[in-house]
């Protein structure tokens, strides 16, 4: 791609929109929509993980991982806290399923804790996981809520950190031992899989930035851990489809338009880095294109990693690839080595407080569009189906009643966006609220909430907030 080209492309992204704020108000949005307008067979739901929202953290055989280590570190979560107890979702899914049952939701995406199926990453099997799995999966299915289920959601267990984790070429035999007891196990009744989620995320805030757990920060071993998370995405695809018949087999990939601060060139280079570091690293592979070197330094020693007979492997063709969208980037040229680049804050750039979530991003929905075309016009990619996308802003609880009608206007105009790209001919087939319930939410703590279902951490009470109720009445056609 010539300069010429990325300005266009950065145009697309959405660089004229800094100019003026304007945010287009699509006939939509002004109109409404229902759920008929998305077609019978687009698929709704609800996600969680499995850290988040499980609690019992050592409990019927589970070994820890490195999440359990981390947050029992002191300082490495904002507010102290740790997901030892969390939702209780270990004791309360069938009155959690049963809420969602209550709410009409048809689909729910969670994870497996790795360490509960397999305490020591590899080896033996502790059966009190599995059986734990077959009853929420069973639950599940009994009360009409299909499972959709990620392999892996960032909670590796720590012996096979001590191993050297992601950095170390070992995760790729273990990371098949598990997806394929996993998949041999459920996939007689779990029909939907993702292998991965946001490998992006937990590569680069667990082994270069630190800030997730194990809290590496090395450039070489977030570069290792990328080709070897890479390679699981890709093999683990192979295994489900070997394993489970009639499998829907997607992966997730977090994602974000990247638009340069403003066009001087140096912010337009910027913007093409950071594009390949957030948006292509783990996309270019899956799609034969291989890792993108020629756009991103950071990454140019991948090779020492890359063993004869692996590049043939990192492709592989999904039935769907999971999109997780929350916000754009705005990007500005800077000296920090080898990525040069540097976010610019919302507020920076004259978005109104209004428009910040209680995580510092940008309210973006035309974001959610851009990436759908981006991704539609990949044709290795069959089908989109947006996996995750929420938000968390200041919930006011009174007495049964949780009102939060920034998040229903959230998920409105995001909405409006997804249904623009699916009229304009987009393969997008599904849409999963992030998050079903209040969680932990990583580094974070408890505090920023995304859930439609407010959680009361002390109580472990359920109510469902004004947004919940808004989604079961939209999912009721209403
Ligand atoms: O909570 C996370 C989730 O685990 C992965 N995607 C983004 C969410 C919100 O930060």
């Amino acid at each position: 791609m010539d300069r010429r080209d990325w300005i266009k492309t950065a145009a697309l992204l959405g660089a004229g929109m800094l100019a003026s704020q304007a945010k287009a108000i699509s006939w939509l949005e002004t109109q409404g929509f229902k759920r008929s307008d998305f077609g019978p067979d687009f698929e709704w739901g609800v996600a969680t993980a499995a850290y988040q929202i499980e609690g019992a953290w050592n409990v019927d055989g589970k070994g820890p991982s490195i999440w359990d280590t981390f947050t029992h570190k002191r300082g490495k979560i904002k507010t102290g806290e740790n997901a030892d107890i969390a939702c209780d979702f270990y004791n309360s899914y069938p009155s959690d399923i049963a809420l969602m049952q209550q709410m009409g939701i048809p689909n729910s995406r969670f994870s497996i804790a790795w360490s509960r199926v397999l305490p020591e990453g590899t080896g033996k099997i502790n059966q009190a996981g599995l059986d734990y799995y077959d009853r929420v999966i069973d639950k599940s299915l009994e009360l009409g809520v299909n499972p959709w289920v990620t392999i892996f959601h960032w909670d590796l267990p720590q012996a096979l950190e001590d191993k050297g984790g992601w950095a170390d070429r070992q995760i790729l035999g273990a990371f098949n031992e598990y997806a394929d007891l996993i998949t041999r196990k459920f996939g007689d009744r779990v029909k939907n899989w993702m292998v991965l989620n946001e490998p992006m995320a937990f590569t680069s805030l667990g082994y270069l930035l630190g800030i997730h757990a194990p809290g590496r920060r090395s450039i070489r071993k977030f570069v290792a851990a990328c080709h070897h998370a890479s390679m699981c995405q890709a093999e683990g695809g192979r295994i489900i489809r070997a394993n489970v018949p009639n499998a829907n087999v997607g992966t997730t990939l977090s994602a974000s338009p990247i638009t340069p601060k403003n066009d001087k060139p140096k912010n337009i280079a910027a913007a093409k880095r950071v594009d390949a570091l957030i948006n292509r690293i783990f996309l270019d592979p899956m799609i034969g294109k291989g890792y993108p070197t020629e756009d991103l330094p950071l990454i140019r020693s991948i090779h020492k990693y890359i063993e004869p007979g692996d590049l043939e492997k990192l492709a592989f063709e999904y039935d769907f690839v999971g999109l997780q969208y929350y916000t754009r980037q705005v990007v500005k040229s800077s000296l920090i080595p080898l990525i040069r680049a540097n976010i610019v804050k919302p507020h920076k750039f004259g978005v109104a407080e209004d428009d910040i979530t209680e995580m510092g991003w940008e309210v973006y929905p035309e974001g959610i569009y851009t990436l759908l075309k981006r991704f539609d016009a990949i044709p290795q990619i069959k089908k989109i189906i947006v996996t995750e996308n929420g938000c968390a802003f200041p919930d006011k609880v009174e007495g049964e009643n949780v009102h939060d009608p920034k998040r229903i206007q959230f998920l409105k105009d995001y909405l409006a966006q997804v249904l623009k790209a699916k009229r304009e001919g987009v393969n997008v087939g599904g849409y999963f609220v992030w998050s079903f319930m209040d969680n932990f939410e990583w580094a974070e703590g408890y505090h920023p909430r995304f859930g439609l279902v407010h959680v009361d951490y002390e109580t472990q009470q359920r109510r469902i907030k004004d947004s919940g109720k808004w989604y079961a009445d939209f999912l009721k056609g209403k």
